[in-house]
């Protein structure tokens, strides 16, 4: 699958309250969503996705998986990256080399990323408004890529204020950099059954970010 065909020319730079929010509508073809999609399944199997709980010990309606050195948990002793799976104890499978091919196309930072958070929605799940601060460089984007079923994605300032909404669709990516990089973010909800991408239905969400000291 080819990344510099998949992507277009040009970000647009999304009109929201935030500056540095970049979206690159349908950046992936059917063909590249399809063949994305399947190698995160496959990887999945080493890495099953299950619901961490909140610091204050409530399950996240989204299911969680990581590829790369490091991955994004949480629970009851709050959140953190650690580099094995919190219910196997394995590490987390490598990150698909198409993702950092992407990141090298679109993002302009030094190194590569050292974790990539998979988020699975199935029908039903959202995420509340939140900054992500517990990266080491806050300074690095981080690039998301969505696959499946459409998404209502909500953006504001990080000293909080008007937020406003994005559609998110299968194929589609953005890049969060500079102001964008500490804004409040979420996804109300799920536009069930606006994609027949992912077997069973619901929306993945791949973010890549460097956690640590980077690839
Ligand atoms: C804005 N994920 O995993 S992706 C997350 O669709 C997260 O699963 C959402 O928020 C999802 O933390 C949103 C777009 C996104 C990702 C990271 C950001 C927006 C962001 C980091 C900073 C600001
Ligand atoms: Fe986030």
């Amino acid at each position: 699958m080819s990344v510099r065909s998949a992507i277009t020319p040009a970000p647009v730079e999304v009109a929201t309250a935030v500056e540095g929010f970049r979206l690159w509508p349908g950046a992936l073809d059917a063909a590249a969503q399809a063949a994305l999609a399947a190698t995160v399944f496959a990887r999945l199997r080493q890495a099953p996705p299950y619901r961490p709980l909140t610091p204050g010990g409530r399950p996240f309606s989204v299911e969680m998986s990581n590829f790369g050195p490091l991955g994004w948990v949480s629970d009851r002793a709050g959140y953190r990256y650690q580099a094995t799976h919190p219910e196997t104890g394995r590490p987390w499978p490598a990150i698909p080399s198409f993702l950092l091919d992407l990141w090298r196309r679109t993002v302009d930072w030094p190194g590569l990323p050292d974790a990539c958070l998979v988020n699975l929605y199935r029908e039903g799940a959202r995420m509340g408004l939140h900054q992500d601060r517990d990266e080491a460089d806050l300074g690095a984007p981080v690039l998301s890529v969505s696959l499946g079923d459409a998404a209502r994605f909500r953006i504001g300032p990080a000293e909080g204020g008007t937020t406003t909404t994005v559609r998110l669709d299968s194929g589609d990516v953005c890049a969060l950099t500079g102001p964008a990089r500490l804004a409040r973010h979420g996804i109300d909800r799920i536009l069930a059954g606006s994609s027949r991408l992912l077997p069973g239905g619901g929306r993945l969400n791949l973010t890549l970010r460097v956690a640590g000291r980077g690839l």
